[in-house]
């Protein structure tokens, strides 16, 4: 069942595109080293299971699930034929005024997945969309509840929450932050919960640091409570290192927003649909959000969607006034895209038939031991993990902060394995569909790279 469709194996093989020179000028990449990528380009061509083809054919094993997002694995069959029967079938429907079944369909069995109380679905098409209309809907929620002067937002130092304005202003990047003005008004950040020097090498959840979640009350005092609508935080931090949350810390966070009537938002961008080995982080941890932010790996990455889950209370704030106005200001033109709903819905079959959503669970301890074989190899400073997300971080070189951790990106991609790196750490994601064997080859690649490299 998970083994790679051995005819999409044979024709990527055989799949090389002429290898005659492309022109790279027009396209200006995202989140990319422009200059360095077009003097050495690196293409992906083909992919089925746990791999990548390059257009000459080489594999190369997807250590990231593509970016955090394809938890399934490549190229599955109900997700791709449910896309192409919906593109015959309908291509496009207005989401504003009018609806399609297959969206109210999904929105169903979404909320069966979800934590119990977030039973409603807003549609977004990216995880950035997604944080900006679940910061909305925190004001709106407090402003037509009578308390309109809570419009302050709060995050985290090393925060990500997508690119957008919102995002960035609760985002804790400092690169964001000091190129792109001074963002939203009335953001503010409680402090990170990184902390090697008492939590290097764990095991799991860290030990160390649930009181820094009492930051917030440093900003309540500091603000006071009427002016605050949200805190925002990812239960585990993804693209700024695999941050993990110390053991209480997130218990702690959620019983000071109450106190203060403050709204909690999990960012569940990357531990949503399986990651952490639950459905969801807030089940992981038990811990329960008043909103839920979720994008990849709802569609497996295959066409774009993001969401926002809310509790029914937050929903029914909105449902006032007359009958034929519109309560909440908001949406996107592809909100609930048909293309997306029916990849959505492929994908949730898929989880659901080969239990993947859970299956994180049975593979996280083959995978926290072999990410901590590598303790003790050169420049590991820390190895750091939960379900199946892996951070190793390394010493960084001096004045030259993120280049060994790219150039072992660089050395991998030559061995067939794909890894992802923020600053020093190397972040690993791999298609919960992985097997041992994988999990080996990436953690053995890297072993391998440190070591050439020391
Ligand atoms: N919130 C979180 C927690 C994320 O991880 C977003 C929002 C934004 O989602 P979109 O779909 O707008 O990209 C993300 C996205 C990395 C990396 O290298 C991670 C993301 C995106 C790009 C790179 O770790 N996460
Ligand atoms: N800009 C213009 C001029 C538009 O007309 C629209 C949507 O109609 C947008 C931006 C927003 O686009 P989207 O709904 O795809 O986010």
């Amino acid at each position: 069942m998970h083994k790679d469709d051995p005819a999409a194996l044979a024709a990527a093989a055989t799949a090389s595109t002429s290898g005659a020179k492309q022109p790279m000028d027009a396209y200006w990449m995202p989140f990319t080293a422009n200059r360095q990528f077009k003097q050495v380009p690196r293409m992906l061509a083909k992919a089925a299971g746990m791999h990548y083809w390059t257009p000459e054919g080489r594999q190369i094993l997807d250590g990231i699930a593509g970016l955090w997002c394809v938890n399934a694995g490549h190229a599955r069959p109900k997700i791709v034929q449910a896309i192409a029967e919906q593109a015959a079938e309908m291509d496009f429907a207005p989401p504003f005024n009018m609806g399609h079944p297959k969206a109210f369909e999904l929105a169903e069995r979404l909320v069966e997945l979800t934590p119990k109380g977030l039973n409603k679905v807003f549609y977004t098409n990216s995880g950035s969309e997604a944080v900006e209309t679940a910061l909305k809907m925190a004001i709106g929620y407090h402003r037509a509840r009578g308390e309109g002067s809570r419009t302050r937002l709060i995050g985290r130092e090393r925060g990500y929450h997508g690119v957008n304005f919102g995002g960035i202003s609760v985002g804790g990047i400092v690169g964001n932050r000091k190129t792109f003005g001074p963002l939203l008004p009335g953001a503010d950040h409680i402090r990170h919960t990184h902390d090697l020097s008492r939590n290097a090498f764990s095991r799991g959840v860290p030990e160390h640091g649930a009181e820094l979640a009492d930051d917030l009350e440093r900003l309540v005092a500091l603000h006071d409570a009427s002016t605050i609508a949200a805190v925002i935080v990812e239960p585990v931090a993804g693209s700024t290192g695999v941050l993990l949350p110390p053991k209480g810390y997130l218990q702690r966070l959620r019983s000071i927003c109450d106190k203060h009537g403050i709204l909690l938002i999990f960012d569940e961008v990357i531990t949503g649909f399986g990651r952490l080995g639950s459905p969801f982080a807030a089940e992981y941890f038990g811990v329960t959000p008043d909103l839920m932010t979720v994008a990849k790996g709802i569609t497996n990455g295959c066409v774009p969607m993001g969401a926002v889950f809310c509790k029914q209370a937050i929903h029914d704030a909105f449902m006032t006034g007359p009958e034929h106005a519109i309560e909440f200001l908001h949406g996107y033109t592809y909100s609930a895209h048909p293309l997306a709903c029916a990849a959505a819905l492929g994908t949730l079959d898929t989880y659901a038939e080969e239990g993947l959503l859970t299956r994180g669970a049975k593979m996280a301890p083959v995978f926290e031991n072999a990410l901590h074989s590598l303790k003790g190899a050169p420049h590991v400073i820390d190895v750091r993990n939960i379900g199946l997300v892996g951070g190793i971080e390394l010493e960084p070189m001096a004045g030259n902060p993120g280049r060994r951790a790219f150039d072992i990106f660089l050395e991998c991609w030559q061995r067939g394995v794909l890894i992802r790196t923020t600053g020093d750490t190397i972040a690993l994601s791999p298609p919960l569909i992985v097997e041992s064997s994988h999990l080996d080859q990436i953690v053995s690649t890297i072993g391998d790279v440190l070591k050439s490299q020391g």
